[in-house]
């Protein structure tokens, strides 16, 4: 496909992004390769950009089981995060901005060097600055959250907002923590960080290599989320939603009445 219909495609991803406004899968309609999707995706970001935001960070998608089985895919995908998609812990959203967010644990990595290419986890610890506990509130743009893989990436990989606690020293052990997510002090999913790749630092290393592939330097200063650490829940009106993650703390939000 040229770069053309590329940006045609990007234009429908980000306006849907923009209004909250379901469409159905690009993959009804069009044949994307992987490649070309991670390009809409590009492109789709690249006039958010030109709006202002101004991106922080990647996020990673299907690192544990519980998302590969819940969305019936199960290879890596990353996406970008912007500025504007950060909610502050103990923030409010409205589910009308969006078309039906979900909610998922996460943990979250902030590197205070930049990350490029092949490493061991060992090599990409060396530059993270701190760790956090972190909620990410996915989106897909596609009706009924159904979609293939160049369908979800050419979609930023479904992201749409996140909540980050506070951060933490990375030199402790966080390969195994139990984390709970709770709506109204009631738990909705129970996991553990070890469900992320085995240990969350593969999702970083998995981020330096997969950005590197598309040229992108991880910059000092960025937040990478490390993927779903258990399946997503719904989000519905009025709700308050909290993480509590083992020896690193939680994070909250709410959802407009
Ligand atoms: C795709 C995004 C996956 C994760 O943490 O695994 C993701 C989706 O499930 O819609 O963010
Ligand atoms: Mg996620």
């Amino acid at each position: 496909m040229n770069v053309n219909e590329l940006q045609k495609i990007a234009e429908i991803v980000d306006t849907a992004a923009k209004d909250g406004n379901a469409i159905a899968q690009l993959s009804e309609t069009y044949e994307l390769t992987l490649e070309e999707a991670y390009e809409v995706q590009a492109l789709s970001m690249g006039r958010r950009y030109g709006r202002g935001e101004m991106q922080v960070g990647v996020k990673m998608g299907f690192t544990s089981r519980a998302k590969m089985v819940q969305m019936g895919l199960d290879d890596l995908i990353w996406g970008r995060l912007t500025d504007k998609m950060l909610v502050e812990d103990g923030g409010e959203i409205d589910i009308a901005d969006y078309v039906h967010p979900r909610v998922e644990p996460e943990l979250a990595f902030l590197l205070k060097r930049p990350l490029y290419g092949n490493m061991t986890p060992f090599e990409a610890m060396e530059a993270v600055e701190a760790i956090a506990p972190a909620m990410e509130i996915i989106d897909s743009r596609y009706e009924n959250f159904k979609f293939n893989l160049p369908d979800v990436v050419a979609d930023n990989s479904s992201s749409s907002s996140f909540v980050i606690g506070n951060w933490n020293r990375p030199d402790q052990d966080f390969s195994n923590l139990g984390m709970v997510m709770e709506f109204d002090g009631r738990p909705v999913e129970i996991g553990s960080t070890a469900s992320i790749l085995g240990h969350p630092t593969r999702a970083l290393v998995g981020a330096a290599r997969m950005a590197a592939e598309a040229g992108m330097v991880l910059e000092e200063g960025w937040i990478i989320l490390a993927g779903g650490a258990t399946a997503a829940a719904a989000l519905s009106r009025g709700l308050n939603v909290r993480l509590d993650a083992e020896n690193i703390g939680r994070v909250n939000f709410s959802t407009k009445a």
